[in-house]
């Protein structure tokens, strides 16, 4: 039997994902254009994905565990386990504004057009927040949305800030804390759980001699 493990096919997670599984000591065979590769020394088969499936292609079990951005994870509200937090693909859900607007907290998002990848966790965010406002969802550059007059605000990822301060956005709210996490399907068999462990006691290994 081999786990199955579904990772980024390319973007910002692929070269991290693939090295820890290096660092791991598991070798993959050329991985460069193609869907899925194998082990030759781990009961390991690789399913290269786009991140947005991941979390339903663990929760239907598709693929036994996954490598994917808590943002994600969480958008898609699927039915995953985390294993592990892997420390890379660091970054935050956050809201900004156009920096020439005042802000003074939540309420001034009150009937406000919202450009996002992210409608179910802006929308969560809205609706503990008591605050009535339109969320516009667009699939990508959402950080040009003011700019060009579809929406008043953002809800975008952030790492360094600079993709909002190059276009005049400033940050006033964030919505949650992301990096990149090991999921598992919800009901593995004991042979597949026993191998999660082995490969999580090796990434722990591979953590540990980094600090
Ligand atoms: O093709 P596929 O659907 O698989 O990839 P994708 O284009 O949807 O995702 P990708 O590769 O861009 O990002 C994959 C994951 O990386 C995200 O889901 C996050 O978990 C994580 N991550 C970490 C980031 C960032 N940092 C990040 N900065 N994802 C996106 N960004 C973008 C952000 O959307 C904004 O456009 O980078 C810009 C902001 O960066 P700064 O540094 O200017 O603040
Ligand atoms: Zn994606």
């Amino acid at each position: 039997m081999k786990l199955r493990i579904a990772i980024q096919k390319s973007g910002r997670l692929y070269e991290d994902s693939v090295q820890l599984l290096k660092e791991c000591g598991i070798d993959l065979r050329n991985v460069k254009d193609r869907l899925k590769t194998e082990s030759d020394n781990f009961p390991l088969e690789i399913f290269f994905l786009r991140d947005d499936d991941i979390p339903q292609y663990v929760e239907d079990g598709v693929a036994d565990i996954g490598i994917v951005g808590e943002n994600v994870l969480y958008e898609k509200n699927k039915k995953a386990v985390i294993v592990e937090k892997l420390g890379f693909g660091k970054c935050r859900l956050s809201v900004a504004i156009p920096r020439s607007q005042q802000y003074e907290g939540v309420q001034s998002l009150q009937g406000k057009r919202i450009a996002t990848s992210y409608p179910y966790l802006v929308n969560e965010f809205l609706a503990k927040n008591n605050i009535q406002a339109e969320i516009h969802e667009i699939s990508g550059s959402v950080e040009i949305a003011p700019g060009i007059g579809l929406a008043d605000v953002v809800a975008d990822l952030v790492s360094s800030g600079s993709t909002l301060l190059m276009n005049g956005l400033k940050e006033v709210e964030t919505l949650l804390q992301s990096q990149a996490v090991l999921i598992r399907n919800n009901d593995l068999n004991a042979e597949q759980q026993k191998l999660v462990d082995k490969l999580v006691f090796r990434i722990r290994s591979v953590k540990k001699a980094k600090h």
